[in-house]
This record gives structure tokens, C-alpha cells and sequence, in this order.
């Protein structure tokens, strides 16, 4: 399936919004638009486009100190697979790198102490597994725009995947999400987790947040950042370890 990817001024063109970007106000007048009606056709895409309509910069809510969860609990690969892991694990990563490739102007692999040099944002979010659980938590790490600045993405770059060094029933993780959750301010590649540098179980050396999405899109064990101009030669084609096993959303917004 062919994702629409909405761009505020392509919904200027559509003439889904009005002047100033405002919405027009009646389900008619969007009714009436093809672009539109055929965004409506799933109900995941229609979450997707009442999100980026209501603007792709809204906030997630952050928290106050005292309001973090005594404990966080853990859910799926709660370690990493395979030798390597295990010996950077044991080296405290020193000698660990992220890859970044793909559609990328400069392919790069950035240690953690180049990841820590960038400016840090830290949050109290709160996460929210598709099972049932919450907890909030700190998180502290570069903005994932920052690092995709350094690569400098490609024109046809369209999406971001996260490759993971975890096995997870047998099959590797992996998650994407789309350029508008990649560039927002709090999507963050951390790599500490309430002032600590992440635990193994939580993701160690380096996770996603993308604060307005449901658990399972925050990628633990993040080990290689991919730029794409589509999701169908990841894998299942679905985007994610869970779209491809399951029948779990794509856009998976709170
Ligand atoms: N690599 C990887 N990332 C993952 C998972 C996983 O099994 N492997 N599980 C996901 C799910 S379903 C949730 S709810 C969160 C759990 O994060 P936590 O262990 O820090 O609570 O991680 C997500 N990211
Ligand atoms: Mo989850």
C-alpha cells in the first residue's frame, strides 16, 4: 500500500486548509476533496492525517520530577543478541557506534561520546505500551534531527528505520516512522534514562523516543539508523517488527 504523506503545503494546494493554514471548518468542505477523502479511506490513515492537520508540531505532555514512576518496567527483548553486543556491553560501549546510512549525503558512525557532544534535550514523558501499562520517565539524549543533520538526508529520503541488535522470538526488531515524527523536538535518540546511562533491559547503548506513539514504536538497541524512500523493502514491507508479525498500526499515535 502507498503511504500519502501529508505536508502542510501540499494541503494548502488540496485546499484542505485555508488562509494561514487554518481548518476549514465542516466535514463537507473536506468531503468534497479527493485528496482528502482518499486519506479517510483507513482509519490509520485518517489518525495520521487528523495528526499532521492539527499540526505535526503539537507536544506531547511533559512531566515534573516527582511525578516519575518508582519503577519502569520492561517489555519484550529486555537483552541485546550476539557477541558483539555482549562485548560492547562489557566495554561499556567505548567502542560501540551508531551507523547512519541509507539515503544520506554522508554516511557516518557516530560513538556515543559524539552522540553526547550534541546538544542534549532531556524530558519526563510518559510511555504508553499497547498492553495496557504506563510509567514516565526521564529521557536524555541528541534530538534525532540533529544526527540526521550530520548525514544530511537525500531528497527521496521519506522515512527512518531503526535497526535494533536485539532477537526478539526469533526475528531481529525493527521499527520507521515517517520525516514529520523524525524532525519533531522531542523525538530523541537517548542514551540515558532517569540521569543513568540506559540499562540494558530499557534499550542500552541507545533507544528512540517518539513521544506521541504508542511503546512499540521506541526502538531499544538502536544499532543502525536507515533513511528511505519507502518501507517496502524493509523486512515484511510494514515498517515495524510488530506491523509485520501482527496487525499492529504503522502510525501508532496517542
Ligand atoms: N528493540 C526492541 N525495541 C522495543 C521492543 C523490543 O522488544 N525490542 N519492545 C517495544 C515495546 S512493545 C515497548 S512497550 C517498549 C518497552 O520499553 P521499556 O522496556 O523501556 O519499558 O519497547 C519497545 N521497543
Ligand atoms: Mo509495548
Amino acid at each position: 500500500m502507498t503511504r500519502l504523506i501529508l505536508s502542510r503545503r501540499g494541503l494548502i494546494r488540496a485546499g484542505a486548509l485555508g488562509a494561514g493554514g487554518a481548518l476549514l471548518t465542516g466535514c463537507d468542505a473536506l468531503n468534497g476533496n479527493p485528496a482528502f477523502r482518499s486519506l479517510l479511506e483507513t482509519g490509520e490513515d485518517a489518525h495520521l492525517a487528523t495528526q499532521r492537520l492539527l499540526g505535526s508540531d503539537a507536544l506531547a505532555r511533559e512531566y515534573d520530577a516527582a511525578q516519575m514512576s518508582p519503577e519502569f518496567r520492561a517489555n519484550g527483548s529486555r537483552q541485546g543478541a550476539g557477541e558483539d553486543y555482549r562485548r560492547h556491553l562489557g566495554q561499556q560501549f567505548a567502542q560501540w557506534s551508531l551507523v547512519v546510512g541509507g539515503l544520506v549525503e554522508k554516511p557516518l558512525h557516530l560513538p556515543l561520546s559524539a552522540l553526547r557532544a550534541l546538544p542534549q534535550r532531556t524530558q519526563i514523558t510518559r510511555h504508553d505500551c499497547v498492553e495496557g501499562w504506563s510509567a514516565i520517565g526521564q529521557w536524555t539524549g541528541p534530538r534525532l534531527a540533529a544526527v540526521l543533520g550530520l548525514a544530511g538526508l537525500k531528497p527521496q529520503a521519506r522515512y527512518i528505520v531503526f535497526h535494533c541488535a536485539d532477537i526478539y522470538n526469533g526475528r531481529p526488531y525493527y521499527e520507521s516512522i515517517d520525516l514529520a515524527d523524525a524532525f519533531h523536538p522531542q523525538t530523541i535518540l537517548a542514551w540515558a534514562m532517569n540521569g543513568q546511562p540506559l540499562p540494558e533491559r530499557h534499550g542500552a547503548p541507545l533507544r528512540l523516543r517518539v513521544e506521541r506513539q504508542l511503546g512499540y514504536k521506541h526502538a531499544k538497541f538502536v544499532t543502525r539508523i536507515e533513511a528511505v524512500s519507502s518501507l517496502a523493502g524493509i523486512h515484511g514491507g510494514k515498517g515495524g517488527y510488530w506491523e509485520d508479525q501482527s496487525d499492529y498500526a504503522w502510525y501508532a499515535g496517542i
